[in-house]
């Protein structure tokens, strides 16, 4: 019987194209989201391949991710990976100029809600003495940028929950690593810059983007190590991108 994989943010992007890779390898999914119906239609596309079950609750209300764990039927109670994928930027504003709602928004999601499903999951870990967390980061958490204060600050706390996790959990036999992708073609900027679509497409304009699938392919590469190895800590660019700021675009 396959492994089960929960991934959080299953209903788009880097989440969605994670929850295909894994069920063309046969790991059984419990693929989380706001958006129900997709969820939904990601389960109706995989469940020839493997079992999926669909959670939707928001990640920001505590309650709703403690009863969605505990809702989850016998065949999918053990979770030998976690998939810490949701997040979102909103805003790209100087810091005098940003809205209250947004910080509120990214640090509830990207942040406080990573926490809330890690410390749902973490102990049937410990008690099985096995488990995989990955936590996507972001070249975000890394150096910051010119607009991207608060995104930046939130992607900067995973990189230090993925540090802290792996200090805390190791000696439990339960691997913690972070893929931190730096531009990734998804809805993103779309989020980003509030529905605005001609604005998010320059972002990816002149050069040539990741896409969810590649980083997608790279969290299952982390996975499917032998149990010894522990991919602790990775960072994904295009080939144009050489930093948050420098990128090599051929705008014409
Ligand atoms: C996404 C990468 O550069 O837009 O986390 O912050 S960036």
């Amino acid at each position: 019987m396959g492994k089960t994989a929960l991934i959080t943010g299953a209903s788009s992007g880097i989440g969605r194209a994670t929850a295909r890779v894994f069920a063309e390898n046969g790991l059984n999914l419990i693929i989380c989201g706001r958006r129900k119906e997709r969820l939904e239609e990601l389960q109706k596309e995989l469940s020839s391949k493997v079992d999926v079950h669909c959670l939707s609750f928001d990640l920001r209300d505590k309650t709703a991710v403690f009863k969605a764990y505990e809702s989850l039927p016998r065949p999918f109670s053990k979770i030998e990976i976690l998939i810490n994928n949701a997040g979102n930027a909103h805003g790209l504003s100087p810091i005098d100029q940003g809205d209250i709602n947004d910080w509120e928004t990214m640090m509830d999601i990207n942040v406080k809600g990573l926490l809330y499903i890690s410390k749902a999951i973490i102990p049937s870990m410990i008690k099985n003495n096995t488990g995989h967390i990955i936590n996507i980061g972001s070249t975000a958490g890394k150096e910051v940028y010119p607009g991207g204060n608060v995104y930046c600050a939130s992607k900067h706390a995973v990189d230090a929950i993925n540090q802290a996790m792996r200090i805390d959990l190791h000696q439990h036999g339960i691997r913690v690593g972070a893929i931190n992708p730096g531009l990734v073609e998804t809805e993103f900027s779309e989020v980003r810059f509030k529905g605005d679509r001609e604005k998010a497409k320059k972002v990816y304009q002149g050069f040539t983007p990741l896409t969810p699938e590649d980083v997608a392919e790279i969290i299952y590469f982390t996975i499917s190590r032998p149990p010894h190895v522990n991919i602790a800590d990775l960072i994904v660019m295009p080939t144009d991108q050489a930093s948050s700021t420098i990128v090599h675009k051929n705008l014409q």
